[in-house]
């Protein structure tokens, strides 16, 4: 548009803009699986830990174009990336019955399509930013099932520290209203997150396409997302006893279980590389030494290892002396997705 007044006054929505951050979460119980589809509900419910690294800082600007332009780490995106953000607005847009197109622009403080969650923080900081451009009047229950409708693990960086995303009961609409996150008490255990990153790289197979091959082919999906009910119920008991062991040894074996059904998908999906191996190992070697570390790996090769705040140089040393294929980063829990400025710029 022009920069005159006149123009400004006959059409001030082009100029209103929204900035919001968010950052990644890690699963210690994890999501995998959706049970709809389209509405991004899953198998089975999911608990994190919102992270204080690699924050997502999405701008969502109304214009007076005829289409929506998105813009990803500084590169106009293209094809499904693209896809992916117009149809989360033509969501939020329908919501708030509005009909302007936007310049979307995100940038990731970490790597992106790494599995490291950047789709959390990227759906969480656009649906904060988009909600608020847009009009819509949405509470963080609300925020959470929106983003949910982005990526489904971006349902939990809605919230600071730990978070549970309920599976919730039905599909579509009553699915919908019944599958949100919501932050839990935690931070008296205020453990620390060792992220080995292994491979910066983006994975060959996308967690969507991984988890829609596991639940359809994999004998063992079945009784993961059964033990991964069960691990939930645990996981909550012992992160409200404050139980660093416990919640270490629940988030390694469900993490485990989950790569488990991924290796016997048809055809197999494996994202442990022998990288990731070599940090599993450590990690055990760690436990023998007697420090309480413990590894979760979401989709692709970086393990992350849980320990406590005091003993996080000790974990992150022993995984540099494993080689220089491993850079890893300490991270604590982390603050939910905020906006920047308001509505208007
Ligand atoms: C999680 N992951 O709970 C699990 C564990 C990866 C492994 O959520 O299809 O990008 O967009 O809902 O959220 C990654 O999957 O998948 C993920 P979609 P998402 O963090």
């Amino acid at each position: 548009m022009t920069s005159t007044a006149a123009a400004t006054a006959v059409d001030p929505i082009a100029e209103r803009a929204a900035v919001a951050v968010a950052h990644p979460n890690i699963a210690l119980v994890k999501y995998w699986g959706k049970r709809d589809e389209a509405m991004f509900l899953p198998v089975t419910g999911s608990l994190s830990m919102t992270l204080d690294i690699y924050p997502t800082t999405t701008t969502v600007r109304l214009i007076e174009g005829s289409a929506d332009t998105v813009v990803l780490n500084g590169h106009t995106a293209i094809g499904q990336a693209h896809t992916r953000v117009v149809r989360f607005l033509d969501m939020i847009r329908a919501r708030a019955g509005r009909a302007e197109h936007a310049l979307v622009d995100s940038t990731n403080a970490g790597p992106t399509g790494a599995g490291l969650a950047s789709s959390a923080s990227g759906f969480a900081a656009l649906a904060t930013a988009a909600a608020a451009v847009y009009g819509l009047d949405a509470d963080a229950r609300t925020l959470s099932r929106l983003a949910r409708r982005g990526s489904g693990s971006a349902s939990r960086s809605i919230f600071g520290g730990f978070a549970v995303w309920h599976a919730g009961e039905g599909d579509g609409e009553a699915g919908d209203l019944s599958s949100y996150a919501e932050a839990i008490e935690g931070d008296a255990l205020d453990p620390a997150l060792v992220v080995a990153v292994v491979d910066h790289g983006a994975k060959a197979v996308s967690s969507r396409e991984a988890m829609r091959r596991t639940c359809a082919t994999s004998p063992l999906y079945r009784p993961w997302a059964d033990s991964s009910a069960a691990d939930l119920d645990e996981m909550r008991k012992a992160i409200a006893r404050n139980d660093l062991p416990a919640v270490g040894e629940i988030a390694e074996r469900n993490a485990l279980g989950m790569h488990a059904s991924m290796l016997a998908a048809r055809p197999a999906i494996r994202y442990l590389s022998p990288q990731s191996i070599a940090v599993l190992d450590r990690v055990l070697a760690l436990r023998a030494e007697g420090v309480a570390a413990y590894a979760t790996i979401d989709a692709g090769p970086n393990v992350t290892v849980l320990c406590a705040r005091a003993d996080a140089q000790r974990v992150a040393a022993a995984l540099v002396e494993l080689g220089d294929f491993v850079a890893p980063t300490v991270a604590h829990l982390g603050p939910g997705a905020a906006l920047v400025t308001g509505r208007e710029r």
